[in-house]
């Protein structure tokens, strides 16, 4: 039966750095205080339905792998999407992780009306609010899915027909009021289908005005239901359409100030998606916390050596310090946390495959932690910055960028000074290695 999915396992303990366990954590230790702040509040990790419990396994040339009891053809989606359920709470338990994800439709079936899937996901909300009773898991943020139907092959709010944009207003209001009604944290808008496969046929002016008046639309029922997180655009600039437009992090900020949204909104930032717009995953977070719209974070890998959103769990150490560094010089996350939109490979068949996914990457980030927050204590890095810019901290520094000074006034002072400015050393190689050693 799906209860017993996992076998008879223990929740995953904290063992410390020398455990042998393979189910055990080396890192994570939620309790202890890093910074002021317990670890499981720092980094407020996620589990995601969608990769773990509706991803059946396939890639472009072969069908489902994993076959799971709840994906047997034959039965009925309501009793699946329990049998599902049961499934995901338990996993959530053994992993000890204080919050989930997930999408309307990866919790409860398309239905064969709009109406009926709004009803199936009444009826599914119920059941995750019951069982989050007596659990300890709470919900980082719900989503619609506005990409898999055919109905939205050509985009959801940015569709050329308004019935589809109709279509999507029904879906997102059901999915806002269910992460309302289930305390979720914030609400996510991933624009799937939201770009374009050829201009040939494509209204640009057109699809970013419906993309801004949705966007709005959504942010004026959230004030209208009381539903205090904020609303996350999640950057991605390809896959599955050629062309997306929230291309990256500038892209999303450019496009929010244009729409008048900034005070409402902010991005969910994946480290797939990053590389896969040739950025890193630090220039999408640090970009995002200069501008003042971090939110949240997929916290996944992409593999370097392929042109997809591999969507692997995340292991490079290096890469995470850095990011956790800025975070924390950033006041940590608000209502924002780590979801691991992560999927193991499609060989590994096992239940407890999940398990080490998640056990890796849960590792790997609270490792991050600790490392970034010594860092951070010892001003390893945050020193020799502020020294870097120190010039600017001065009265002049500061009447240049408050606007005291014109153009003329400088370049005449320039002149009669006699400036001859020395470069200094950017001292890569000595801040690389403070990385590399871990703090
Ligand atoms: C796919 C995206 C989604 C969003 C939610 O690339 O990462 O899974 O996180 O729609």
């Amino acid at each position: 039966s799906t209860a017993s999915f996992f076998g008879d396992l223990s929740p995953v303990a904290y063992r410390g750095p020398d455990s042998r366990d393979p189910l055990s954590y080396r890192w994570y230790d939620k309790d202890r205080v890093v910074l002021g702040k317990r670890m499981e509040d720092h980094l407020r990790l996620a589990a995601c339905y969608w990769h773990s419990f509706c991803w059946p396994g396939g890639d472009p040339f072969g069908g489902e792998t994993f076959q799971r009891p709840w994906m047997r053809p034959g039965q009925d989606p309501m009793a699946a999407a329990r049998a599902k359920a049961d499934v995901a709470f338990e996993m959530f338990r053994l992993l000890d992780i204080p919050f989930f994800c997930f999408h309307d439709l990866d919790a409860a079936p398309e239905g064969a009306t709009l109406i009926e899937s709004v009803d199936n996901l009444k009826a599914i909300t119920e059941l995750f609010a019951a069982k989050m009773e007596t659990a300890k898991v709470r919900l980082l943020w719900g989503t619609a899915n506005l990409f898999s139907h055919r109905r939205y092959m050509a985009g959801a709010a940015t569709n050329p027909d308004p019935d589809v944009f109709l279509y999507a207003c029904g879906q997102v209001r059901a999915a806002l009021e269910a992460t309302h009604a289930l305390g979720g944290a914030n609400y996510v808008m991933w624009g799937g289908r939201e770009g374009y496969e050829t201009l040939l046929n494509t209204d640009l002016r057109r699809e970013l005005d419906q993309m801004g008046r949705f966007l709005a639309m959504v942010v004026e029922h959230k004030h209208k239901i009381g539903f205090d997180g904020p609303i996350l655009i999640e950057p991605k600039p390809r896959e599955p359409t050629k062309h997306q437009y929230d291309f990256d992090v500038a892209t999303v900020y450019g496009f929010l100030e244009r729409y008048d949204l900034l005070a409402d909104v902010r991005v969910n930032i994946e480290q797939n998606h990053a590389i896969l717009a040739g950025h890193s995953f630090q220039h999408e977070v640090a970009l995002a916390l200069a501008l003042g719209i971090f939110g949240s974070l997929d916290m996944n890998r992409g593999d370097p050596l392929l042109g997809w959103d591999t969507d692997q769990f995340a292991n490079d150490i290096g890469e995470l310090t850095v990011v956790m560094h800025d975070i924390l010089k950033g006041g940590g996350f608000t209502t924002g946390g780590l979801n691991f939109d992560a999927k193991i490979r499609r060989q590994s068949l096992d239940p407890e495959d999940l398990l080490h996914g998640h056990i890796g990457g849960v590792d790997t980030c609270a490792r991050a932690l600790l490392q970034a927050a010594q860092m951070l204590e010892d001003g390893a890095l945050t020193k020799p910055l502020s020294e870097r810019y120190a010039g600017w901290d001065g009265a002049e520094g500061q009447a240049i960028l408050s606007g005291k000074r014109d153009l003329a006034t400088l370049a005449e002072r320039a002149l009669t000074g006699n400036l001859n400015p020395q470069p200094r050393s950017g001292r890569q190689e000595y801040l690389e290695n403070i990385v590399s050693r871990g703090g």
